[in-house]
């Protein structure tokens, strides 16, 4: 997956989620700062991102694998080379915590992805009675499930832009 001979450091971000998340649309607002009308992803999508990190230039390249069921399959094949994984939860929808918080249980249980960091964006914090990112660290047993790695929670809406360079930049700061 990733560019070989290309002198720049890069390193490769897993964007993973349920579906109706906000996944494509983070994507998109990061690369072009705009909105996008989003479908629901069939397959991926990939970007690539330009950072700075110590001075140098990193370039991530982004995975957006669909969320849907039969698309959770295919997280794994993704692992081995992600350098980050960022799991992003739909703050607005109560009734899929407990699919979302096993999805991603299941996720950081993955043998490759062992040490890797974790941002978990609580998307959608523009919609009234969202979960806030202390419920979410509660909710999702957060301390236990990421022993072993670093792991940041960050607040963001992904349709006004809210908290998301933040969320990019945390990105950037944890990968090794
Ligand atoms: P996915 O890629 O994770 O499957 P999408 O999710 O990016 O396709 O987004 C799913 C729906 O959630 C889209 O709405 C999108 O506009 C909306 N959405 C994404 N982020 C936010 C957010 O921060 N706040 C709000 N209010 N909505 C958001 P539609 O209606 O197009 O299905
Ligand atoms: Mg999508």
């Amino acid at each position: 997956m990733g560019l070989r001979g290309s002198k720049q450091p890069e390193a490769q971000v897993l964007l993973l989620g349920l579906d109706n998340a906000g996944k494509s649309t983070l994507l998109y607002k990061l690369k072009h700062n705009t909105c996008v009308t989003t479908v629901p992803t069939i397959g991926f999508n990939v970007e690539m991102l330009e950072a700075r990190k110590n001075r140098k230039n990193l370039s991530l390249t982004v995975w957006d694998v669909g969320g849907q069921r039969q698309m959770r399959e295919h997280w794994t094949k993704f692992h081995q080379d992600a350098s980050a994984v960022v799991f992003v939860v739909d703050s607005s929808c109560k009734e899929r915590m407990e699919e979302a918080r096993k999805e991603l249980e299941k996720t950081l249980g993955s043998e490759q992805l062992r040490g890797r960091p974790l941002v978990l964006l609580a998307n959608k914090q523009d919609v009234n009675g969202a979960v806030t990112v202390t419920e979410i660290k509660d909710t999702f047993n957060l301390r236990k499930i990421c022993s072993g790695r670093d792991w940041f929670v960050q607040p963001c809406s992904a349709s006004t832009g809210f908290g998301v360079e933040e969320a990019f930049r945390r990105v950037v700061q944890m990968v090794k």
